[in-house]
């Protein structure tokens, strides 16, 4: 099939220059023992970064991407919880905002020794590790990789789907918009629009000492990101809905766990346990993703608002990932949205975070409009799964031809390709080397 927006290439071999300068990437990005998102901007260890980070690595080298996973799962909290950072010791402590003295997590109780965010990010780590022990069981046998992180894993979805089911809809909620992953999302506005903001002159952002403000959230926005981060951090990251001053059950998030508990049953049976509670797990948020997300005259799953109880109506590509959920009963219809107007799936490229069509779709601004290749990446995940092979490798082949193009960017332009944010970004170099390598 060809497509309007980029000429169909040959596939890329492994030695390829892309390839290598993939590869570079990552060697630049790591440190001791994990990767960092981008060295300056984001300079310590991220949560679903390094999920997305290990899957590249696992073609690399498999015991560093189990190292990648260890690490992270390493700060994990007494409750269950795994931090959105991991703060490396030797970064000076003003390099990154909020850093270390901003959440006070070493004075939390049943937090780890290494300081940490008290937030969390898209539960992309069980996934994550399946795919990773699968690159080289040996290798990962013999460091007793899958006896490590399986009882981890099994208590980081514990603490989602029990302290974070905060409206009893059987749907984990996220509590900041940092916690999506989406930061500055569309999707976030109204309920965001609640929360009062902290006044700039309270703190300092680091983020615009490396990146465009044009391509960037607001100062506005970071006031309210602070609010919500220092209001949490004083109430001892206790969670309740009331405690909570924006609550939302996002579809990524529980697309992302309902997935992990497939990818937790395979563990299981491969260690000899029982994988039929964590079958029963994935059936259990598959129904109640379908039943309080899912809006079948829009054709895809909207994030509900646990203040209100309504549907957040904003078309993100957050809402065509439950995608990746085996067995989903409305995956057809989502492929049908992702190829209509509002995503373009034939065309635009990365997929874009936000709706083409909106009036506010906005190509340059993070998470507001520019493509992703995580978000692209579980997309094409979603499409093999269900059986779309033809458009999954339409999508990877001109994924591979954007970042060949642009370099190894941030975000990008979905339909003109041009990069934006930061360069030499790990996820994207990561993602690229599974993407070739794709059999
Ligand atoms: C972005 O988020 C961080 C806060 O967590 C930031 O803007 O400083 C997001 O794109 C998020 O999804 C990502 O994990 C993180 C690091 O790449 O950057």
């Amino acid at each position: 099939m060809t497509t309007a927006c980029v000429a169909r290439r040959p596939l890329l071999e492994p030695a390829d220059a892309l390839d290598r300068a993939a590869r570079r990437v990552l060697a630049t990005n790591w440190r001791r023992h994990a990767t960092v998102p981008a060295a300056r901007l984001y300079p310590h260890q991220w949560s679903w970064d390094s999920a997305f980070i290990a899957i590249g690595l696992r073609h690399l080298s498999p015991a560093r991407a189990q190292r990648e996973l260890e690490s992270l799962f390493g700060a994990q909290w007494r409750d269950g919880r795994v931090p959105h950072i991991v703060f490396e010791p030797h970064v000076p402590a003003d390099a990154y905002f909020p850093g270390p003295s901003f959440w006070r997590s070493t004075a939390t109780p049943g937090a780890p020794a290494v300081a940490t965010s008290g937030i969390v990010q898209p539960p992309a780590h069980a996934l994550a590790v399946w795919l990773t022990y699968r690159a080289d069981p040996a290798t990962a046998r013999a460091r007793g990789f899958l006896p490590r992180l399986y009882p981890r894993l099994i208590a980081w979805h514990r603490y989602l789907t029990t302290r974070r089911d905060l409206t009893g809809s059987g749907l984990m909620s996220v509590v900041h918009p940092w916690e999506s992953g989406m930061d500055n999302s569309p999707a976030w506005d109204a309920p965001l629009s609640r929360v009062t903001p902290v006044p700039p002159g309270e703190f300092t952002r680091r983020d615009l000492d490396h990146a465009a403000a044009a391509e960037r959230p607001t100062d506005a926005d970071y006031g309210r990101y602070v609010r919500l981060a220092r209001d949490y951090r004083d109430a001892g990251y206790a969670d309740s809905l009331r405690g909570h001053g924006f609550a939302v059950e996002d579809p990524l998030c529980n697309a992302l766990l309902a997935a992990g508990e497939h990818a937790l049953a395979s563990m299981a049976t491969e260690l000899g346990r029982d994988p039929q509670p964590h079958r029963a797990a994935a059936a259990r948020l598959t129904d109640a993703l379908t039943a309080t997300l899912y809006d079948p005259a829009a054709g895809i799953f909207f994030p509900r608002d646990a203040h209100t109880g309504g549907h957040i109506r904003s078309y993100s590509v957050g809402g065509l990932m439950p995608l990746i959920v085996p067995g989903l009963p409305v995956a057809a219809e989502l492929v049908e949205t992702a190829l209509g107007d509002r995503f373009r799936l034939r065309e635009a490229c990365p997929v874009p975070s936000y709706d083409l069509s909106a009036g506010d779709h906005d190509p340059s601004l993070y998470w507001r409009g520019p493509g992703w290749v995580n978000t692209s990446w579980l997309l094409w995940h979603g499409l093999r799964l269900h059986g779309e092979a033809s458009l999954a490798d339409d999508l990877r082949q001109r994924l591979l031809g954007r970042v060949r193009d642009a370099g190894f960017r941030e975000y990008l332009d979905p339909m003109t390709g041009t990069g934006h944010g930061a360069d030499e970004f790990s996820w994207t170099a990561a993602l690229v080397l599974d993407l070739i390598r794709a059999p």
